[in-house]
């Protein structure tokens, strides 16, 4: 039996535009996540999010039955054009009242909000007129945007996040353009990535400076990241992987922890990378305070010139390769999840211990984890072994990591609800409670009832037959840590 830490924070994870639904009512403005999921080849199954789990009307049912399974934290974000229809000027009250509604009923029933307040739904004004977030002008828009948020909801909201993986928006939005607004370029992404990094640093200045003295909240990112490993022994290949971590995580943590990109980005990409002021520098560092994770997979990684080898797939999740020169490969005999993700939990542990060193033992909050199975309704339940095996084997990472010191506050588990999966539409299944998207019905998967007996009891049940029970500890090191 494992226990976590007293107060380890047990909740799970959405966003706004994966599940609301509701998007031409209550006021609210389109967002480039509507517009793009309307234009016809972009969402694999040929769905839209314009219903999806209706929880825009559903949100009691659906607050009501988190308190039923006992889960005390719940991570969700507003929707920007719900605040702000036209992403600037005029502020929408049906959009206030929904989200203060929706917090009230959250506190009620004693389950702590935890907001984002960008998870990649940004209002379509704000494209088609500025060019969305290739424009420095975003920086001061999105402050102003938070600003409203801050003072509508601060009195209440004790946890903000800021913005959700900008990592995705810059490389799948901007560099491979099969995320909103679908742009394919080697340079955007790294300049959509200075402006988010300049919008959180004045978010969070106008924050502390307005508001954090009072409210007496705490604010940071939540940045996605994959484990990546040496393929082999040979140097070159784990210099590959090192790299491969600065590109993908170093890119936001290093700004916000030492106020500047690593200086392998630097090199690498010279004049494609933008550059901080001092001021900028000054502003960021030190800009968050805990470090929001998310985390799903590992892939191997070993140092390559040959172009051609390179997967520019999102389940490759190569991010932009040359500029690495990184391959990406897995191994055969991991386990795959439905997005073709592989089941490597000590891959989670390691990336633990690679934050917790870098940035100098920092607070850290997984705010996403999970998997998608093809869950099936059986009668009136879902058995989602599977996906519970998955849960445990990478909290008992975590836990591990707990034990060698790293300071793991909290945990978020995507989804509560199986929800419109980006462009891959509703076929992934993340929710450990099955949707019926013709009904609207929801139907607890076998992990809801895992999950609520870990939650209510801070306790991890032995491994015992667990598939992945010898993937928990390093199996790249002598000695079995398990
Ligand atoms: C995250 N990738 O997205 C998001 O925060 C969620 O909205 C999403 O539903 C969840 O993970 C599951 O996918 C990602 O291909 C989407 O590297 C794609 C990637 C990473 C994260």
């Amino acid at each position: 039996m494992s226990s976590f830490p007293a107060g380890f924070v047990w909740g799970t994870a959405t966003s706004s535009f994966q599940i609301e639904g509701a998007w031409l009512e209550g006021g609210k403005g389109p967002s480039i996540w509507d517009a793009f999921a309307h234009i016809p080849g972009k969402i694999s199954d040929g769905t839209t999010a314009d219903v999806s789990c209706d929880h825009f009307h559903r949100w009691k049912e659906d607050v009501a039955y988190m308190a039923d399974l006992g889960l005390r934290a719940y991570r969700f974000s507003i929707s920007w054009p719900r605040i702000q229809p036209a992403g600037r000027g005029k502020v929408n009250p049906e959009g206030i009242r929904f989200y203060a509604e929706l917090i009230d009923a959250l506190l009620a029933h004693g389950i702590t909000p935890w907001v984002t307040l960008y998870h990649w739904d940004l209002p379509l004004a704000l494209q088609l007129e500025l060019d969305g977030w290739l424009n420095p002008a975003l920086a001061g828009l999105y402050k102003e945007y938070a600003a409203i948020c801050f003072e509508a909801f601060g009195d209440r909201v004790k946890h903000w996040i800021t913005f959700n993986e900008p990592w995705v928006v810059s490389i799948m939005g901007h560099g491979q353009g099969i995320f909103a607004p679908g742009r394919m370029s080697n340079a955007e992404p790294y300049q959509v990535a200075h402006t988010i990094l300049r919008a959180h640093g004045l978010a969070v200045r106008e924050y502390r400076d307005r508001f954090q003295g009072v409210q007496g909240g705490r604010i940071g990112m939540a940045n996605n990241c994959d484990w990546r490993e040496p393929r082999t022994e040979d140097p070159v290949d784990k210099a590959a992987a090192a790299r491969a971590v600065e590109f993908f995580l170093g890119w936001f943590g290093d700004p916000l922890y030492r106020g500047d990109y690593p200086d392998v980005m630097r090199a690498r990409l010279g004049s494609r990378l933008p550059s901080f002021t001092s001021e900028e520098q000054a502003m960021i560092r030190g800009s968050q305070d805990f470090f929001g994770l998310n985390h799903y997979t590992t892939m191997y990684a070993s140092h390559s010139t040959d172009r051609k080898s390179f997967t520019l797939s999102p389940f490759a999740n190569g991010g932009i390769s040359e500029d690495q020169d990184v391959r990406l490969s897995m191994d055969p005999d991991w386990t795959i999840t439905n997005q073709g993700w592989g089941i490597v939990p000590w891959g989670c542990r390691k990336l633990l211990h690679w934050i917790d060193q870098r940035y100098d033992h920092p607070e850290i909050v997984l705010t996403e984890n999970g998997c998608s199975l093809p869950d099936v309704l059986h009668g009136a339940t879902v058995d989602d072994q599977k996906r519970i095996d998955y849960l445990h084997a990478y909290l008992s990472a975590c836990h591990q990591a707990i034990r060698e010191g790293v300071r793991l506050g909290g945990y978020f588990l995507w989804s509560l609800l199986d929800n419109f999966e980006w462009s891959s539409g509703y076929t992934p299944r993340f929710g450990i409670t099955y949707v019926d998207f013709a009904t609207g019905r929801r139907i607890p998967k076998s992990s809801a009832q895992w999950y609520s007996r870990l939650a209510r009891t801070n306790v991890l049940p032995p491994l015992g037959t667990n598939p992945y029970r010898d993937l928990i500890g390093d199996p790249h090191e002598s000695g079995d840590t398990r």
